[in-house]
């Protein structure tokens, strides 16, 4: 490198833009902190260059109270030229994707060097729009920290989704205003809430880091803890096998929700309302995994009901309630996102319906029936509907070795040759179920495994190179550590002999 294309400076380093907004003067004092600590103690080198001011030139002014949404426009450029460099975007979500790059630009070539930064142009944007990381907070509490931590390391590794899949049968931890005894007695205790500034905290985080927040209420299955405060919601099972009780209900955590009810749809209702109202997003998760059939098939009252509406199979209550339970969501104006199993059991939703493509043989090793991804998103795709991938990124899946590289090697597109079914992936999710994990191992259980997945979500397809990205994931890994998220190690060595 000639020293006519390196550049030094020093510390602090500064931004200059021309409107201010929270998201990106938030952003500007994040990036210089950063900067700042990660260069911290060197001066800049004698007899080189020096760097000007940093530009940020952003065109579209929209900021007060706007938020991301899947057409968010984030491409960026990068310009680093000796006077003035600058950074310009099209959006105020496409800047803080420029700051990230631009800080992963600069780097010193040993602790006590002077600063450095290559001249260069950068032009840059997303393959996918939807690159998400899904996080269980039912099978572990997850405290604020935790969650706040896992939002700077999206980032860092400019995923733009929290798919927050808050509630499940083992905990309630969503403090609901309407419905508040929901968390009072379906937590796993009462301090183990998300309480209404907690909520809104989450909101603004994700927010600041151009990340939207989809939160899922999954039903009806894995609703158990919604019985605890509301028994009437969930379908009682009859018998199920214990002779002490086989002629009348009881409850149990097979229990599913009931829809035989009105009084089920008014209550779901009156939620997605609240969700709608919480969270500035246009798309919802529904859940409407693994409803399995147990409790109805065990409950004459629900044998009852099914001859009155001339129904024959299970299968046919899950769509009478699924395709129920959308229509409602959709006439409040929200748009829905639900894992792919409906769809198996011929449950049809609008077009607008993104499928969440979870299951993979992977995934399911006990289960001799399931198929590879491939074959699920060939399904998904023949019936027209847009998906998200997250069958390969499965990261509670661990063994021992390099697994990011099966991550990295996915070809989102490979299910298919036809050009028009490839255009139904809208993107990924790299998803963290919690049976495993808690405040205390996840961060080094995601990262920097989810890096794999971001990269493979944001750059373009050839970029495919695994011998190399092994390298820059690496030194990745000792980006984050630096910046405080214990990211696991992928390979011998040591981060430029810091002491971990
Ligand atoms: N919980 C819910 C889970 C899972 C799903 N839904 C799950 C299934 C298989 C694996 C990991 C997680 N724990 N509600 C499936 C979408 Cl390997």
């Amino acid at each position: 490198m000639n020293s006519t294309s390196l550049l030094t400076f020093s510390l602090p380093i500064t931004f200059t833009s021309t409107f201010s907004c929270d998201v990106i003067d938030e952003a500007k004092k994040r990036y210089a902190n950063l900067i700042n600590r990660q260069l911290e103690g060197g001066k800049p080198v004698d007899g080189i260059k020096r760097l000007g001011t940093v530009r940020l030139q952003i065109e579209n002014r929209t900021c007060q109270n706007s938020y991301p949404n899947i057409q968010s426009n984030e491409a960026y450029s990068i310009h680093i030229v000796e006077d003035e460099s600058v950074i310009r975007s099209v959006t105020i979500w496409g800047m803080l994707r420029g700051l990230e790059t631009f800080s992963q630009l600069v780097y010193k070539r040993n602790k006590d060097a002077g600063n450095l930064i290559n001249v260069t142009n950068i032009e840059d944007y997303p393959r996918y729009a939807h690159r998400g990381v899904m996080l269980d907070t039912a099978r572990h509490f997850m405290p604020m920290k935790t969650i706040t931590k896992i939002l700077d390391a999206m980032s860092y590794n400019k995923f733009n989704v929290f798919h927050w899949h808050v509630v499940d049968d083992q905990s309630f931890p969503y403090t609901l205003r309407k419905f508040p005894e929901m968390a009072e007695k379906g937590a796993y205790h009462p301090k183990l809430v998300y309480t209404r500034d907690d909520i809104e905290r989450i909101k603004r985080e994700a927010r600041l880091r151009g990340i939207r927040v989809i939160p899922e209420f999954d039903t009806p299955g894995h609703t158990f803890s919604w019985g605890k405060s509301f028994p009437e919601l969930l379908t009682p099972c009859w018998g199920q096998g214990r002779p002490d009780t086989p002629n009348y209900p009881h409850h149990g955590p097979r229990e599913i929700i009931n829809p035989t009810l009105e009084s089920t749809f008014d209550f779901m209702r009156d939620l997605y309302m609240e969700i709608r109202d919480d969270f500035p997003d246009e798309y919802v998760h529904l859940g409407m995994d693994e409803a399995y059939y147990a409790c109805w098939q065990s409950s004459p009252n629900v044998s009852d009901w099914m001859s009155k509406r001339n129904m024959s199979t299970y299968n046919q209550i899950e769509q009478y309630y699924s395709e129920r339970l959308i229509k409602i969501v959709d006439k409040i104006g929200l748009k829905s996102i639900v894992w792919q199993d409906p769809l198996e059991n011929n449950v049809t939703f609008n077009k607008e319906t993104i499928i969440q493509v979870w299951k993979d043989k992977k995934n399911d090793v006990n289960n001799p029936s399931v198929k590879n991804w491939e074959e699920y998103a060939q399904e998904v795709a023949k019936l027209g509907y847009n998906f998200i991938l997250s069958s390969p990124w499965y990261l509670n899946m661990i063994s021992y070795g390099q697994d990011w590289r099966n991550y990295y090697e996915i070809e989102p597109t490979d299910f298919t040759s036809n050009e028009n079914e490839k255009k139904l992936v809208k993107g990924g999710e790299a998803c963290m179920w919690a049976e495993y994990v808690d405040g205390t191992n996840i961060h080094s259980r995601i990262w920097p495994r989810a890096s794999a997945i971001a990269e493979r979500l944001w750059s373009a397809k050839n970029a495919d190179n695994i011998e190399d990205a092994k390298f820059r994931l690496d030194e990745h890994r000792c980006r984050m550590i630096r910046r405080g998220i214990p990211a696991q190690p992928i390979l011998n060595g040591h981060c430029n002999g810091e002491e971990w």
